[in-house]
């Protein structure tokens, strides 16, 4: 018997419960601006931090923490322990979709070609127990960070093989999330950056990535898989600096190698943070210059700098990020994935299922509150007020294109002379807190 075929079953209890393993929130075919709360948010378990990581931390070198039958034992047998383990635990939460890397899945061989026959067994085998259980896929990614070849670089390594070998990773999961009917394929640059400038080429760099990126691309069209391509952006950890540092430098690099229209981003909330902007900053970015792809939905810690992956619990910070989506109308390709983990003191296998209980109820809570927000139409109207003018024939003319000395001999012989206008910001703060 598995570790998590104990559990209960979670189902919604609604906002009174006090039982702490059902939801009080997430009412997965509660129907709201049009769709049940499970086809907007999306959400899904992430493999890693839920099956692979074994409560390690910097300090703890060696024996993983938690006891879990597939810590041990010969790696291909403990690898489907693992996926037994897994589906038994989507299904007793039952959200609709999962991700995973393709080391999580499946232990990495002596070769390529082994590693792709093993991973190719463990995939065979997830497809039946998809099929079975309905768990969908959000989406697939390589792991192009944790072994030591990828040191320096996957893509922007100074070596060619590694490319060559991060290339042909990429196909070969690109091409298993296609099979295996995936939303999204995610590339995150974990080492697409480097420790220190003495000993790099940033602009080749660059170049490499781009490259990279291309046959990704390229090859995404000629095996026809419909689902988009994101990168998910992330300013540093594990190396000092990175390229994806956020949504518009992805964008600058995207329009820099052409691909702005073939490839979109995958926000993580903590991402966002520790890049020093706010999550709802990179949000709304990516609506505004149509990269809105999917998100990670994790939280930081607002003492330490660090990812720290944690599960999302507080449904008030997540309001104005939720609005700005729901505005942009929502996801297509994209849901939420939780790309979080309990704490390493958190041994019980019914922690894990109370982290993502806790989750999904913080941003379903969060989304009620948004979309309740979003029908009343209150700040949205406020902003639009606020820029009404732009509507009028001299907002028209500027972006019809006047010209300077258009623009001067209109101020000049009108005699136009604007008076500051309150922004209102603490009026609007209520607004929003009316509806949390
Ligand atoms: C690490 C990233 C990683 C990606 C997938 O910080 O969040 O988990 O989501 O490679
Ligand atoms: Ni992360
Ligand atoms: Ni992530």
């Amino acid at each position: 018997m598995s570790l998590y075929a104990d559990l209960p079953r979670v189902t919604y209890e609604g906002p009174e419960s006090t039982n702490p393993l059902a939801f009080r929130w997430y009412d997965a075919n509660r129907v709201v601006l049009g769709k049940t709360l499970a086809e907007h948010l999306r959400p899904a378990v992430c493999y890693w931090h839920s099956f692979c990581w074994g409560g390690q931390d910097p300090f703890a070198l060696g024996q993983p923490l938690f006891e879990r039958a597939w810590f041990q034992g010969e790696p291909m047998a403990a690898a489907r322990l693992k996926l037994d383990a897994a589906f038994d635990f989507f299904d007793r939460l039952g959200l609709p979709f999962w991700c995973f890397h393709d080391r999580d899945v499946a232990p990495e061989g002596a070769t390529l070609r082994e590693s792709h026959a093993m991973l190719d067994t463990l995939l065979e085998k997830a497809a039946r127990k998809m099929e079975d259980t309905g768990v969908r896929l959000l989406w697939g990614t390589a792991n192009l960070f944790s072994h030591p070849r990828y040191m320096g670089g996957a893509a922007t390594n100074p070596d060619p093989e590694v490319f060559a070998h991060a290339a042909a990773q990429v196909k070969h999961v690109l091409e298993w999330t296609h099979r295996l009917g995936g939303a999204n394929y995610v590339l995150w640059g974990g080492r697409e950056g480097y420790e220190t400038l003495l000993n790099t080429d940033l602009s080749r760099e660059l170049d490499q990535y781009g490259r990279f990126l291309a046959a990704v691309v390229e090859h995404k069209h000629k095996i026809g898989f419909t689902g988009a391509l994101l990168i998910e952006p992330k300013p540093k950890e594990p190396t000092k600096h990175q390229y994806d540092f956020d949504t518009a430098t992805v964008y600058g690099f995207l329009k820099r190698y052409g691909l702005e229209h073939e490839v979109k981003v995958n926000i993580e909330v903590n991402h966002a943070t520790l890049s020093g902007h706010s999550f709802e900053h990179e949000v709304a970015t990516a609506c505004a210059l149509g990269l809105m792809g999917s998100l990670d939905a994790n939280r930081g810690d607002e003492q330490l700098g660090w990812d720290t992956d944690q599960f999302p619990n507080n449904h008030v910070a997540l309001v104005p990020a939720l609005h700005a989506l729901i505005a942009h109308g929502g996801f297509s390709s994209g849901g939420m994935n939780f790309d979080a983990r309990v704490r390493r003191q958190s041994l019980d296998p019914a922690d894990l299922l109370a982290g993502h209980i806790g989750g999904i109820d913080t941003l379903a809570r969060a989304f009620l509150c948004a979309a309740a927000l979003h029908e009343s139409g209150e700040l949205t109207q406020a902003v639009q007020q606020r820029y009404a003018g732009w509507n009028g024939a001299l907002g028209q003319r500027i972006l019809g294109g006047a010209s300077l000395q258009a623009l001067s001999d209109e101020v000049l012989s009108r005699g136009l002379d604007p008076r500051p206008v309150s922004g209102r910001q603490e009026r609007l703060e209520n607004l929003v807190n009316r509806f949390v």
